[in-house]
């Protein structure tokens, strides 16, 4: 099903998820329905000395993100589909929210856009796309901005769809490291759909642009689907270390309802199968013998695969 026609169907599953989640979680703390109740999964806060990031649970299993400029309080919010939400923490950290950033059109991303800049006055609404709802300013690839003193850099990484941005956040001169939203581009051991665009284009995204960021870039996805695609990895490649030991993680970070977000660049490199298509073991595994065509082949496994219980 495409993200971006299921609506109403998302609203009806979020209402049957609180249901189950009210039941089952009488009985059984912690068990696994969280995934399906945003409102049992816990928000998270990442502090650095400059750049405050806090993770936002929305939906069954997306996430916005506040990021805030410690040192002017100005604050820009990722895919901000829950807008309610939005203001309230927004009103929390006593900040002034000034920036929307969209990665792509999808409603599970953008559908709030139009709702939170009736809420809030004078927002800007960054998008790649004119499907983007409420767009004020359209970016293409290495389009730069400040929100405060803090410096966002657009990468355009279509192939989920044909405007998805990614947004690279940095502070200048500081040693800490930055932080990349990647939409429904980049997953924590995963990788999008590929809804308009070709194994070509995610590998450009996923090898050449998001591959070449620092190393130690935070990496800050749209879903939380980290589990689901460590089984998928761990099917391609079953002697990957890096695979089980992530994967136990992300359960027992799961069971006690926090995120698995976020990860590193250089972490995607040891367990995530789309950024590995470059390595013999997935090669063999799709049978191919160049990285893009692996691509391809891994992501079309992907689609039909059923994931397995543990
Ligand atoms: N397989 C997804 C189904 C939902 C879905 O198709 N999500 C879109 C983003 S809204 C996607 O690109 N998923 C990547 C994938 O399934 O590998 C899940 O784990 O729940
Ligand atoms: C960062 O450092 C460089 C050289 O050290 C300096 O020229 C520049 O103005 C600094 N930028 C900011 C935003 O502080
Ligand atoms: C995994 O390792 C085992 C034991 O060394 C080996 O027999 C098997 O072929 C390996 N599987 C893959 C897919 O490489
Ligand atoms: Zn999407
Ligand atoms: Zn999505």
């Amino acid at each position: 099903m495409v993200c971006g026609s299921r609506r109403r169907l998302g609203s009806v599953l979020a209402f049957l998820g609180a249901a189950a989640g009210l039941r089952a979680g009488a009985t059984r703390p912690g068990a696994g329905f969280l995934h399906t109740n945003s409102g049992l999964r816990k928000s998270k806060i990442v502090t650095q000395t400059n750049m405050k990031v806090e993770l936002l649970p929305a939906l069954t299993d997306n996430y916005m993100y506040l990021i805030i400029d410690e040192e002017t309080k100005e604050a820009a919010i990722v895919d901000p589909v829950q807008p309610q939400k939005v203001v309230e923490v927004v009103r929390k950290h006593g900040v002034k929210l000034t920036t929307v950033l969209t990665t792509h059109h999808h409603w599970d991303h953008a559908g709030g856009n139009e709702k939170l800049v009736k809420m809030e006055s004078g927002l800007r609404v960054y998008g790649g796309d004119n499907r983007v709802g409420a767009l004020t300013q359209k970016v293409s690839h290495s389009t730069s901005f400040q929100v405060g003193s803090l410096h966002v850099k657009c990468l355009y990484t279509p192939c989920h769809t044909s405007g998805h941005i990614c947004y690279y956040v940095t502070k200048p001169n500081s040693s800490e490291p930055p932080a990349v939203f990647t939409g429904d581009t980049l997953f924590v051991a995963g990788c999008g759909k590929f809804f308009e665009g070709t194994p070509e284009e995610m590998y450009k995204a996923l090898i050449e642009i998001l591959g070449r960021l620092d190393p130690e870039t935070r990496v800050y996805c749209g879903h939380e689907y980290t589990i689901n695609n460590l089984k998928f990895a761990r099917h391609v490649e079953p002697n990957n270390t890096a695979i089980q030991q992530k994967l136990a993680w992300a359960k027992a970070k799961y069971d006690s309802g926090e995120p698995t977000i976020p990860s590193t660049i250089a972490e995607e490199f040891t367990y995530n199968p789309f950024m590995r298509v470059r390595e013999k073991t997935v090669q063999q595994h799709a049978g191919e013998t160049d990285p893009i065509r692996t691509m391809g082949a891994i992501r079309k496994e992907k689609d039909n695969f059923r994931v397995p219980k543990d």
